[in-house]
């Protein structure tokens, strides 16, 4: 018998997705290209970082409601959920989707939905629409077509993707409405209908909006340093104002959706989107400022004490009380220090994994007492329990210790 359901991409949002639908009853087969992503779901385990997650995978494989294959097969949904990254020259890459939409094509009958949920560049959909009745012209207006992206946030995915708000946009009306009676069954936010093209700039939006104002707190950041003013307790003090709240300076933005989407905006309308490309380049500045700021202190403590300090890198993830280190500005950070590095010690301390590829990892406590220079680069829980002794020199990137 066939799935109701095929999802193809089987990661962050694939994943958690399909188990969802499949913990509703409804026969899901989840598609990966990747053979061991599938034997390791096959056997109710996951191979991704997120709470809760285990239990709805594992419950709905022994359940025999989600079932996972390297192949797609014929069903009435079919949800593309596989990866939007970047070219080289900050273009967006939708072969992807391309090629999870060429793999169902052969597979689409009358009557069945076709869902993009993947990040994508405007006019995707309408493009995704055109290369199906090109190869299934017999399909044209016999299948429903529509674009509604995720919006949840790794660490809290499980709960977001059933109460959050969604955006619904269909290439026509009947596809809207097909998409959102489909959505229904799972989520209990509301369903917001429009059209495939506002609903894909939605979500670039969302992000790039969240990356202007990110921009805003670390330009601020700047200016206070320059105006030995404390930033923290600014913000703070703004913030008090009833229309105001600026969101908070860090060491840069990372992560794959906000440091990404803007890129999907600025590289087919470069002419217009002045804030949206500025707020890029500040939030990537302020990585390399903060690198270019340890190492400034690491001279001043070789020329104050006439020996080389011993430096302590605290955090390696994107955000904090996560161990997902993808577009990282702090693993930047310690990547471009440990590059101008003179054979000096450095610590580099990441307490939400064991090990890393490249890195030897410090007990973030260890380093913490043996080192001259603790610079925070992340905000982690578990540092904020540190007592640090006064001799040492502190350089928070993240507000940890205000
Ligand atoms: N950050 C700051 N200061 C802040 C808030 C965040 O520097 O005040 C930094 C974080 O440290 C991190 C980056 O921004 O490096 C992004 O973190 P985040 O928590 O803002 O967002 P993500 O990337 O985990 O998830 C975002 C969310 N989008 C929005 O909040 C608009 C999420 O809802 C999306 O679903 C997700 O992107 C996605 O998949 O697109």
């Amino acid at each position: 018998m066939n799935p109701e359901v095929v999802t193809i991409g089987l990661g962050y949002i694939g994943l958690p997705t399909s188990a969802l639908i499949a913990s509703n009853n409804t026969n899901v087969l989840g598609v990966d290209i990747n053979q061991s992503v599938v034997d390791t779901i096959n056997k109710g385990k996951i191979h991704i970082v997120e709470p809760d997650l285990d239990v709805v995978v594992s419950k709905a494989v022994s359940d025999g409601f989600l079932k996972v294959s390297t192949r797609p097969t014929a069903a009435d949904v079919f949800l593309i959920v596989v990866p939007t990254p970047f070219k080289g020259n900050h273009e967006p890459d939708i072969s992807f989707v391309e090629a999870a939409t060429k793999g169902i094509i052969p597979l689409l009958k009358k009557g069945d939905l076709y869902i993009i949920e993947s990040t994508s560049p405007i006019g995707t959909t309408e493009k995704m629409e055109k290369l199906i009745y090109t190869t299934r012209p017999e399909l044209k207006d016999e299948i429903y077509i529509a674009y509604c992206p995720e919006r949840v946030l790794p660490g809290n995915v499980m709960y977001e993707l059933v109460e959050n708000d969604r955006v619904i946009g269909g290439v026509n009306q009947a596809s809207t409405q097909k998409a959102i009676s489909f959505y229904r069954r799972y989520v209990k936010g509301e369903l917001h209908a429009t059209n495939s093209r506002t609903a894909e700039m939605c979500k670039l939006v969302e992000n790039s909006s969240r990356d202007s104002q990110i921009a805003f707190a670390n330009e601020l950041s700047l200016i206070c340093d320059k105006a030995d003013i404390n930033v923290w307790e600014l913000i703070n003090l703004a913030n008090k104002h009833p229309r105001v709240n600026i969101l908070q300076p860090g060491c840069g933005v990372g992560g794959h959706c906000i440091a990404v989407d803007p890129y999907f905006i600025l590289s087919d309308y470069p002419a217009e989107s002045k804030m949206i490309g500025k707020a890029r380049e500040v939030n990537n500045y302020k990585s390399f400022w903060c690198a270019e700021k340890i190492q400034n202190e690491k001279l001043q403590f070789e020329l104050k004490h006439g020996r080389k300090p011993k430096t302590a890198l605290m955090g390696l993830a994107f955000k904090p009380n996560i161990n997902d280190l993808r577009e990282s500005p702090a693993k930047y950070i310690a990547q471009k220090v440990l590059q101008n590095s003179n054979n000096e010690e450095h610590f580099i301390v990441e307490p939400n994994i064991d090990s890393h590829s490249v890195y030897k990892l410090t007990d973030y406590k260890e380093a913490s007492e043996k080192a001259d220079i603790i610079a925070f680069l992340v905000a982690h829980n578990d540092f904020k329990e540190l007592a640090i002794s006064e001799d040492k020199i502190i350089l928070d990137f993240t507000g940890i210790t205000k």
